[in-house]
């Protein structure tokens, strides 16, 4: 295999070191990057606004992998901001150290320092990414990451090899500072919104400002040939709808697990998913719109467009270019629906679903306050069963469990809904939430969303393990109809679960990961104002189910300058 440089997007590339040395045997090959992070000015909009980003890219780098192989990132941070990276859905077997969310698992590499992440990449196919795990920094700092099967492994791709593979990466292009976003949630102000979805780092060509129309993400294809879209839905506020014009999808795979193919001309995408769809170019020569348009949210439409484009190229540039039909906005349905109707394909990695259930959570995610309603000096906080999540500030949660240092103020996590909570706007406690697991626990987890009255879905990931996902509904879960729904044949395989629009998710795993793992809402400003909690997976009886001692360069907790850890 040859190196195939990444670079989806590329705006400005100034510093991007490669090495790719896969072997065509199939042997596991190390694959290292370097990763400066650093702030650059962009130009959108009228305005010149200053990003963090990786290798002076946005997107950045994507991370090409055979499944198998080893990972070496070396971040250095030349940015005034503290950075740490997250492989997201990369199980990370054993290796909690560097799975990144700040204070969770680690503390900060601070301005002008460098810490390697190292972690192999085992039992997965298909699309991941990696991002920032602090506060709103993911907004640009992320990137794919595409692992690819390995001869002698897997071998091949469950579905015909496509002729082209695309990065399809969904961003948002916010001009408040990271750091001002963060805040703003912090205080329970949920008001500020992206200037427009991104398309590989483009803004589209529905934005302009005096006159200036923005660039559209451009997808050349040949008619006849076959593509497969990795998509990855990096932004930080909205779930996406994708269509192209004239076309339709056979989606293949959702967050690095085959599902049996499924047809649709409308991808959905909340953040934290990916989905792989192959595309025929099969329409009359010409120009179609690629259109990204946000589902139902509490706040307006947030949108953008870009262009397949059949080459060689028939008119000339000013041939109309075909739009699709949109839905989206007010449609929840289509999302349900999308979800509801994937199905894992049986596959060498695919494990059976666990038929015994150890331990089930019912957890109520949904807002309330921490003083009474009412009371003007404190705005709305997001919740899991009526607990507002709260990082820790001196020491991550995994240095303090693995050195039995936990601090006497963390809470037991409860594993009902609290009677009474749900959904009222009653007053709700801050605090760092943890539960324990012991090693090997097959543990079950129903999301119950606001029965009504609420207009957002939300997408609830779980680090450090992959989950199937049995069933979804709309309202309240009832424990004794709703079990008789659980699809227990062939549920997807996920590491983030939607939970829909006024209902419920139910999912299960093993928890098989000794670690501290952070299960949380993807929106941004769910997770920034409390929407998560900690699930401690303990060690197993022998070496090999312990979770070994933390690298020798792991980020220090003792400088954490500035006050707030993770601006
Ligand atoms: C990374 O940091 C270490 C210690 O802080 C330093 O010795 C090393 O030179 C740094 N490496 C790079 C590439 O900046
Ligand atoms: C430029 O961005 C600032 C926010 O940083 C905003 O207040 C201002 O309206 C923007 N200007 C234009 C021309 O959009
Ligand atoms: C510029 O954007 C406005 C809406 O924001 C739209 O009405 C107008 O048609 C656009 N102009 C161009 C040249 O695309
Ligand atoms: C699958 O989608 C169809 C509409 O395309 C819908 O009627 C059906 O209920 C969906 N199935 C599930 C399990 O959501
Ligand atoms: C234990 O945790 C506290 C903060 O909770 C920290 O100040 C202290 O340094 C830790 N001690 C050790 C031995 O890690
Ligand atoms: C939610 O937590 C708050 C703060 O601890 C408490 O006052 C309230 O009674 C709790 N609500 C329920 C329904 O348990
Ligand atoms: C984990 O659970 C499985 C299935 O119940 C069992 O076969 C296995 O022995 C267990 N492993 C350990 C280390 O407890
Ligand atoms: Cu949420």
């Amino acid at each position: 295999m040859a190196a195939i440089a990444s670079g989806v997007g590329a705006v400005v590339g100034f510093f991007f070191l490669f090495f790719f040395a896969a072997s065509p045997y199939g042997e596991a090959a190390l694959v290292e990057h370097t990763f400066v992070v650093s702030q650059i000015k962009l130009n959108h909009l009228c305005n010149e606004t200053l990003v963090t980003v990786v290798n002076g890219q946005l997107p950045g780098p994507a991370i090409e992998v055979t499944e198998g192989d080893s990972v070496v990132v070396h971040v250095i941070n030349k940015s005034p901001h503290g950075v740490t990276i997250h492989w997201h859905g990369v199980k990370q077997l054993l290796n909690c150290w560097a799975d990144g969310p700040v204070m969770v698992t680690q503390c900060p590499i601070q301005p002008n320092n460098n810490f390697t992440y190292r972690f192999d990449v085992v039992g997965q196919e298909g699309t991941l990414w990696w991002h920032a795990h602090v506060g709103c920094l993911r907004a640009t700092v992320h990137g794919a990451l595409i692992i690819r099967p390995r001869p002698g492994g897997s071998g091949s791709y469950p579905f015909p090899k496509p002729d082209k593979e695309i990065p399809i990466i969904i961003g948002e292009w916010w001009e408040i500072s990271p750091v001002e976003l963060e805040k703003g949630i912090a205080k329970g102000d949920f008001t500020d919104l992206p200037r427009s979805a991104t398309i590989n780092g483009k803004l589209g060509d529905l934005n302009n400002c005096s006159g200036v129309i923005e660039d559209n993400y451009i997808l050349d294809v040949v008619r006849g040939k076959t593509y497969l879209l990795r998509m990855v839905n990096a932004a930080l506020h909205s779930e996406y709808y994708f269509k192209i014009a004239g076309h339709t999808f056979t989606v293949v795979s959702a967050d690095a697990n085959y599902v049996k193919p499924y047809t649709t001309d409308t991808i959905v995408v909340a953040p934290g998913e990916t989905v792989d769809a192959m595309f025929v170019a099969d329409a009359p020569p010409g120009r179609y719109y690629m259109v990204l348009v946000n589902s139902k949210t509490i706040e307006g439409p947030v949108q953008t467009r870009g262009v397949v484009n059949y080459i060689p190229s028939k008119g000339s540039d000013d041939t109309p270019i075909l739009a699709p039909e949109i839905t989206g906005q007010d449609d929840a349905t289509t999302s349900f629906y999308f979800h509801g109707n994937l199905t894992s394909l049986p596959h060498s990695l695919m494990r059976p679903v666990p038929r015994n259930v150890d331990e089930q959570l019912l957890v109520a995610i949904d807002t309330g306050y921490t003083c009474e309603e009412g009371d003007p000096t404190c705005g709305p906080v997001s919740r899991m069963n009526n607990i507002s999540f709260q990082l820790p500030t001196t020491t991550s949660l995994l240095q303090a469990h693995y050195y039995h240092n936990m601090s006497s103020s963390i809470r037991e996590f409860p594993g009902r809904i609290p009677p009474g909570t749900v959904f009222n706007k009653g007053r709700t406690l801050k605090a760092t939430s943890v539960r324990r697991v012991r090693y090997n626990t097959t543990v079950e987890i129903v999301f119950q969303g606001p029965p009504d009255g609420i207009v957002y879905s939300n997408p609830m990931h779980l680090h450090g393990h992959d989950f199937f996902v049995l069933a979804q509904g709309l309202g309240k879960y009832d424990a004794t109809k709703d079990v008789q729904t659980y699809n227990l044949v062939d549920p997807p395989v996920r590491n983030t679960a939607l939970v829909p629009i006024s209902g419920w998710t139910a999912i299960r795993f093993v928890a098989n990961n000794p670690g501290v793992w952070f299960l949380h809402c993807h929106f941004e400003k769910h997770v920034s104002s409390g929407m998560g909690m900690v699930l401690i997976v303990e060690n197993g009886p022998t070496l090999e189910t312990t979770l070994p001692p933390p690298p020798t360069d792991f980020p220090s907790c003792d400088d954490q300058s500035g006050g707030v850890a993770y601006e």
